[in-house]
C-alpha cells in the first residue's frame, strides 16, 4: 500500500524526521524557512497531511483554499490558536495537538522568566557582560524575593498544573482561576476563584497558562492590571495575545508592576519593540518547549496522531 503523503513545514529533530520518512512519503522543509501562504499551499497540493508548527497560519481563508486531498493538520505544538478550527470542521479536516508533553519544559520556562523578572536577572547580566559592573552597595540591584509569596495562575491546564507544582518549591501559596474548579487530588491545596478580578489583587506573582482564544484575547488589560498588587509581577509563557501590550508598557514604566516576564508576543517573532527600552521586563524568544527531550516528545506525539489516523483509528489528540 502506498505511505500516506505528508508536509512537513519545519525542520524537525533528526530522529523525528526519521520516524516520519519511515512511515510516510514526506516533504521536508530542510532549510528551515517560513513558508509564504501562497508556497504553504502550493506545497500542500496533492497532500494526504500536513504537520505544522505554530509559525504557519491556517486561517480560514488558507483552510478554504486547501487541496481536497488534505484531510488532517497534526500539529508540533500544543497551541491551536494559528488554525481556524471551525473553518477545519466545516471542511471535515481532522486537527491535532500535542499536549502533556511540553508542559515540564514551559514550566521550568514560567519560573526562570519569574525569578529572572524579581531579580532583575537581565539587567544584572548585562551591566556584568558589558563591563559596567563597578560598584557594589546594600541597594545596588535590590529586587522581589518570591520565596513564601503568593502566585495566581491563570489557567489550571497541564501546564498550569506543573507550574504550580514548581512554584510550590519556593513555597509560594497557589492561587488560581480556571473556567472549572479542579477535583481535590488535582488541586493540592491551591485556593480557586471563579473570578480572575478578584484573585488578581491577591497574588504577588501572575502566570499566565490559558491558551489564547477570541474570549482570552487581551485578558490582561489596563483594568486587570490596575486591579493587581502594586510592585506585582506578570509573567507570560503562553500567549502574547493574552496581554494588551500598550497597558503592560504603561504599567510597567509608571512601577505599577516591578517588573515581566515574557516568553510570548504580539507579532512573533519580534514583539513589541517598546519593551526592549524597559530595564525591568526580562525577554525571551518563544523557548517554552525548546528542550531536546520536549521536541523530540512533540513530534512523537504529533506521529502517534498521525499514524492512528492514517491506521482508522481515533488519534488521541483530536481538537477538530
Ligand atoms: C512551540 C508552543 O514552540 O506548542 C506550543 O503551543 O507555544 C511552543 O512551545 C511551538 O508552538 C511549536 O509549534
Amino acid at each position: 500500500m502506498a505511505k500516506p503523503s505528508i508536509l512537513v513545514t519545519r525542520r524537525l529533530p533528526d530522529a523525528v524526521q526519521a520516524r516520519i520518512a519511515r512511515h510516510y512519503d514526506a516533504e521536508f522543509n530542510d532549510d528551515d524557512h517560513v513558508f509564504s501562504t501562497d508556497e504553504l499551499l502550493e506545497r500542500c497540493a496533492g497532500k494526504d497531511a500536513v504537520l505544522p508548527c505554530h509559525s504557519e497560519h491556517f486561517t480560514a481563508a488558507v483552510i478554504d483554499q486547501l487541496p481536497a486531498s488534505v484531510r488532517i493538520i497534526a500539529n508540533f505544538s500544543v497551541g491551536v490558536d494559528h488554525v481556524d478550527l471551525e473553518a477545519a470542521k466545516q471542511r471535515g479536516i481532522v486537527v491535532t495537538n500535542t499536549p502533556d508533553v511540553l508542559s515540564d519544559a514551559t514550566a521550568e520556562i514560567a519560573l526562570l522568566l519569574t525569578l529572572g523578572a524579581a531579580r532583575r536577572a537581565s539587567e544584572g547580566e548585562r551591566l556584568v557582560r558589558g563591563g559596567a559592573w563597578k560598584d557594589w552597595s546594600p541597594s545596588f540591584m535590590v529586587g522581589t524575593q518570591v520565596t513564601g509569596k503568593t502566585v495566581g495562575i491563570v489557567g489550571m491546564g497541564r501546564v498550569g498544573q506543573v507550574a504550580a507544582a514548581r512554584f510550590r518549591g519556593f513555597d509560594m501559596q497557589v492561587r488560581y482561576h480556571n473556567r472549572s474548579r479542579l477535583a481535590p487530588e488535582k488541586e493540592r491545596g491551591a485556593v480557586y476563584h471563579a473570578d480572575l478580578d478578584e484573585m488578581l489583587g491577591q497574588c504577588d506573582v501572575i502566570s499566565l497558562h490559558c491558551p489564547a482564544t477570541a474570549e482570552s484575547k487581551g485578558l490582561i488589560n489596563a483594568g486587570r492590571l490596575g486591579r493587581m498588587k502594586d510592585g506585582a509581577i506578570l509573567v507570560n509563557t503562553a500567549r502574547g495575545a493574552l496581554v494588551d501590550d500598550d497597558a503592560l508598557l504603561d504599567a510597567l514604566r509608571s512601577g505599577k508592576l516591578a517588573a515581566a516576564g515574557l516568553d510570548v508576543f504580539n507579532g512573533e517573532p519580534g514583539g513589541d519593540p517598546r519593551y526592549r527600552e524597559l530595564e525591568n521586563v526580562f525577554l525571551l524568544p518563544h523557548i517554552g518547549s525548546a528542550t531536546v527531550d520536549t521536541r523530540n516528545a512533540m513530534g512523537d506525539r504529533a506521529l502517534d496522531n498521525l499514524d492512528a489516523f492514517f491506521a482508522g483509528d481515533a488519534p488521541g489528540d483530536r481538537v477538530a
